[in-house]
């Protein structure tokens, strides 16, 4: 693809590679000369030996972590040599917070400690190139920043012109999870009114339960705050190999004296370690997590106090409507966000304190002196009501663990022992990994495992669930990015909008039996379809339809969508007029751009990153410049917009777009972008954010990059305060301080009577199946969660990396299904359904049920034999809960609230090929 200079070869090539050249001389020899003292002065060959014992000494060190969506964020140092990255080490610097509480030391994983090979390896972009042959074709011509951008610009501006602002996508998905990298294309979004994708549920990554309970998915736990846990149950969450550098604090707590379990159908790499492991069928947890419920009630194992402050569970419910009694039923004018509890002291019905419709300036939910009845039936002027807990209790009442026994294939007295381990325990953590995002009843796990924690009065600094992510406060951050909050990119639901715009509906219907389906899941194809239209046309759910051009930034968005190629191809169809790629790596979308612009990789720009869950914001200080001509992101942003201001300015234009409620001013955009020239470079961006963040506690960047890391100060917490020497838990402002939860009645909800809940009958927390090899005609049912090998992509094709592993795609396969199928350890299988096929080394793996095939995902399409990707053979759906709105907290929100993109609802059937 690229020639590279001998000079630039040299520069870039490793230690070792340099030290064969030098040796070249030897080797040019035309016959071997023996050497009698190899140890002596005269030997001949000493130079290259010397490159070995140099290779511990280095010209400078500089900081940094690594920017993708790994949620570790770990400093490291990074160690350059003639310009070159030569290692990194982990920095293992983070003071203690808490002598009590083991410190985050060292942080990082095997993909970080070899990314200085990684960064130089072949499929690096090192050059702006523009597309000579067809899409796809692999045809490219250098081309100068210069030139290629103003190219660019125009081709912008024509879609301006010709259609009007809103027919551009400009969307960068979860590789730019730095402070700067992130901010620089969603301020250009911002600014061009772009299409930005929620990132979260784009890749299924959403914990909608727990925003249905607690009315926010990212208020959880540090990980230093596991270690005083005394009950931790690991559900849908593999941390030993997706956790990498947090891993250790559940493994201390066991330490600590923590029961640790793990529920998963393979014995995973963190099942390993476990206390117990529960052997769950794929996609059963939701009834399990309502036997857990069953139990608590019937053994009433669930405390009372907690219920009644802190939940929805004695709000009062019609039993006529089956709705919660408002003030609108009572009062003329009265507010649809105000409800009641049963005062037992007064015997009267009373207006709760803390919803969305008390109007009080400091709200509360501190009950002062109200004791809100738990059970019962009352009557309030005239109607009859009685309480969610009631409700919940009599769906509860459904799922036994006997009941539920051949759903879940768990044993009732394994059920019976853990509920009450869990209910009776001090501390009590549900951590539920990502992958609860990518079944289609995640949302009702979510759901049930926060009615698990509230009715035990686990929440605050006795426990919660851990979803893996806490948004802290960034408000300088967020202004950069969202360019000050005057304009907004056009932000739309992931997986809706994906599935949407890749008429994934096609290939759901050529795989779903649609009877079958709505008996698993609740509802069929058609219903679907009926639920996602209601909720774009009440505005529940933003969407803009198709677009004329496409700049992708981070985002691997042909490898990690579900029916892959025919998700290509509509995208491709539709964005005829531009597809703009920046990326560091030639990855399989940037594969079919049109322009491809290079973009600094981890340790050639000037950064911060959050992203993760401590407390640490890493410092990226630039250790090397990029590699050939690439720019680090913000530059590549700062001098596009340069281009259209110059070029819309060269065209006659002098006014904004008209777009809505404000303008789209391309003529302006280069000195709206930059700040009047004040943020040209990654550094200068960088350092504006140290200076004007608060929660950095104003170090200057110099030092802090000299430290590689900054300790957030209390002012980084959204929802209270950080504690300064100790661990962060969730929700601790709300259970100590009464603050109200964002949830409609200010409570953790357990009773939702919004239209698509009540249509799909699913007010109080229930269990519902995920669609799986039930719905289809394909016996097995396919689930592939994240490797240890790589972060998705990322780093899938090093050699050191690839070592580790089978070297190829492969899935993992129980061997006594693999005799039935006459398949052998190593040998090749294909995978196939009604939409698709690929193949793969069988690899054995004994604790997969005889049911299921797994595989690790992030494979890159062209390293699958005839670059068949496995998303080829899957079929998704959406969850319509999830596209619900139009009540109090439920209603499009980024990175809290819309439908996820689904991976593991089809199925498929194996044999040898
Ligand atoms: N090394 C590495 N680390 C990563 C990533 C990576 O690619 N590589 N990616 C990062 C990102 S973006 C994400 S989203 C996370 C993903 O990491 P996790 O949150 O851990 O999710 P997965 O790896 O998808 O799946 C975790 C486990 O779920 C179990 N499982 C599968 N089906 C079921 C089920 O029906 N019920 C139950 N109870 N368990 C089930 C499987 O044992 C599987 O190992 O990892 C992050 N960290
Ligand atoms: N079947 C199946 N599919 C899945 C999943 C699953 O479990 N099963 N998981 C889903 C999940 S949770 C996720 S998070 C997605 C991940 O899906 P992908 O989109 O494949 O994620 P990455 O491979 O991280 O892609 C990010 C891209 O950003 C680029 N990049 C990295 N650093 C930079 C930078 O500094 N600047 C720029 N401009 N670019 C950069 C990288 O080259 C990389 O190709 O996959 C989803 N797809
Ligand atoms: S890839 Fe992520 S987890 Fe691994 S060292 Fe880098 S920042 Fe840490
Ligand atoms: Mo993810």
């Amino acid at each position: 693809m690229l020639r590279m200079k001998r000079r630039e070869f040299l520069q870039t090539s490793s230690l070792a590679g340099a030290g064969v050249l030098a040796a070249n001389k030897a080797w040019s020899l035309n016959r071997l000369e023996p050497i009698e003292d190899t140890l002596g002065e005269d030997y001949p060959y000493r130079d290259w030996e010397d490159l070995y014992r140099r290779e511990y000494t280095w010209d400078k060190i500089g900081k940094a972590a690594h920017c993708i969506n790994c949620v570790g964020n770990c400093a490291f140092d990074v160690y350059v040599k003639d310009g070159i990255v030569i290692r990194e080490e982990q920095l293992a610097k983070y003071p203690q917070i808490n002598p009590n509480v083991p410190d985050a030391n060292p942080r990082g994983c095997q993909k970080g400690a070899i990314h200085s090979a990684a960064m130089y390896e072949g499929d690096r972009l090192r050059y702006p190139m523009k597309r000579v042959g067809e899409r796809g074709e692999g045809k490219w011509q250098r081309m100068e920043w210069d030139e290629i951008t103003e190219e660019i610009a125009d081709k912008v501006i024509d879609i301006f012109e010709n259609y009007g602002p809103g027919n551009l996508m400009t969307h960068t998905g979860s590789g730019n999870l730095s402070m700067v990298r992130f901010a620089a294309p969603y301020r250009f979004a911002s600014l061009v009114g772009g299409v930005q994708l929620d990132i979260f549920t784009d890749v299924g990554d959403l914990n909608t339960g727990t925003h249905l309970a607690y009315g926010n998915p990212l208020e959880s736990f540090t990980s230093d705050a596991w270690f005083d846990a005394d009950y931790i149950m690991m559900s849908l969450f593999n941390p030993n190999a997706t956790r990498i550098p947090d891993a250790h604090y559940i493994w201390e707590a066991k330490w600590n004296g923590a029961r640790v379990v793990s529920v998963a159908p393979d014995y995973n790499p963190s099942s390993i370690h476990a206390d117990l492991w529960m052997p769950i069928k794929p996609g059963a947890d939701p009834f399990l997590s309502m036997a857990f419920v069953n139990v608590i009630i019937e053994e009433a194992l669930y405390k009372p106090d907690f219920m009644k402050e802190q939940t929805d569970l004695p709000v009062l419910v019609r039993t006529d409507t089956g709705m919660m009694l408002r003030e609108a039923d009572l009062v003329d004018g009265g507010s649809d966000q105000n409800f009641y509890h049963w005062d037992l002291n007064t015997d009267a019905a009373v207006m709760i304190k803390g919803s969305m419709g008390d109007a009080a300036k400091t709200k509360t939910i501190a009950l002062d002196g109200v004791d809100p009845a738990l059970e019962g039936t009352f009557t309030v002027d005239g109607i009859e009501v009685t309480t969610v807990f009631e409700k919940v209790k009599e769906e509860a009442a459904k799922f036994t663990p006997e009941a539920t026994q051949a759903d879940t294939g768990i044993a009732p007295d394994m059920v019976r022992q853990e509920a009450r381990a869990f209910a009776n325990a001090r501390k009590a953590i549900l951590m539920l990994g990502f992958n609860i995002g990518r079944y289609s009843n995640g949302i009702y796990t979510g759901w049930a495992q926060s009615l698990m924690l509230a009715l035990t009065g686990h929440g605050g600094k006795t426990g919660g669930v851990d979803t893996s992510w806490i948004d802290w406060k960034h408000i300088p951050w967020l202004s950069l990015a969202l360019y000050g909050f005057e304009k907004f990119p056009r932000l739309e639901p992931g997986g809706m909008a994906e599935f949407q715009r890749g008429h994934m509906i096609d290939h759901a219907r050529k795989h779903f039996d649609n009877a079958k389906l709505k008996e698993r899941v609740g509802f069929d194809l058609d219903e679907m379809e009926e639920m996602i239209n209601e909720s774009i046309s009440e505005g529940w759910m933003p969407y803009n339809g198709e677009m004329k051009g496409l700049i992708s930034i981070a985002d691997n968005k042909f490898r990690r969508n579900k029916f892959a190629d025919k998700y290509r191809e509509r995208i491709l169809e539709e964005v005829k007029d531009l597809f703009v790629d920046i990326n560091v790596r030639m990855d399989s979308t940037a594969q079919w751009a049109d322009y491809l612009l290079p973009a600094a990789s981890h340790y050639e720009a000037w950064d911060l990153r959050s992203v993760g869950y401590h407390r640490f914001i890493n410092v990226f200080s630039r250790p090397v410049d990029p590699i050939g001509e690439a720019k680090p992101d913000w530059e590549i942003m700062v001098l596009l917009s340069q281009k259209i201001q110059e070029r819309a300015i060269a065209r006659g234009i002098t006014e904004g777009y008209e777009d809505g409620a404000v303008t789209r001013d391309l003529h302006t955009i280069y000195d709206d972008f930059t700040m009047q020239g004040a943020l040209l470079t990654d550094y200068d961006a960088t350092k504006w954010l140290v200076d004007n963040s608060p929660e950095m506690g104003g170090v200057t960047l110099e030092d802090a990059a000299e430290q590689g890391f900054i300790v957030m100060t209390a002012e980084g917490g959204n929802n209270q305060p950080i504690p300064v020497d100790e661990p962060y838990n969730p929700f601790v402002a709300q259970t100590e301080d009464k603050k109200p939860y964002e949830t409609l009645t200010g409570r953790i909800t357990f009773f939702c009577d919004q239209k698509t809940f009540m249509r799909m009958g699913a007010t109080v927390p229930t269990a519902r199946h995920h669609a799986g090899a039930e719905a289809s005609n394909y016996p097995l049912s396919f689930y592939s969660p994240h490797t240890r090998w790589g972060i998705h992509s990322n780093w899938r094709s090093n050699k050191f990396m690839m070592r580790l592993q089978r070297g190829e795609p492969n899935i993992y396969i129980n061997p006594q299904l693999a005799a039935e199928k006459g398949i052998t350890d190593g040998s090749k299988v294909r995978i196939f359904n009604g939409i698709g096929e690929f193949f793969a080394q069988a690899k054995f793996y004994p604790s997969l049920p005889t049911t299921a095939i797994m595989m690790e995902h992030g494979w890159e399409p062209h390293q699958y034999e005839q670059a068949k990707p496995m998303n080829n053979a899957m079929a998704s759906l959406i969850q319509p809960l999830e596209l619900a709105g139009g009540w109090g907290h439920l209603g499009f929100k980024l990175f809290k609230w819309n439908a996820n993109q689904l991976a593991h609802e089809s199925s498929v059937d194996v044999e040898p090929a």
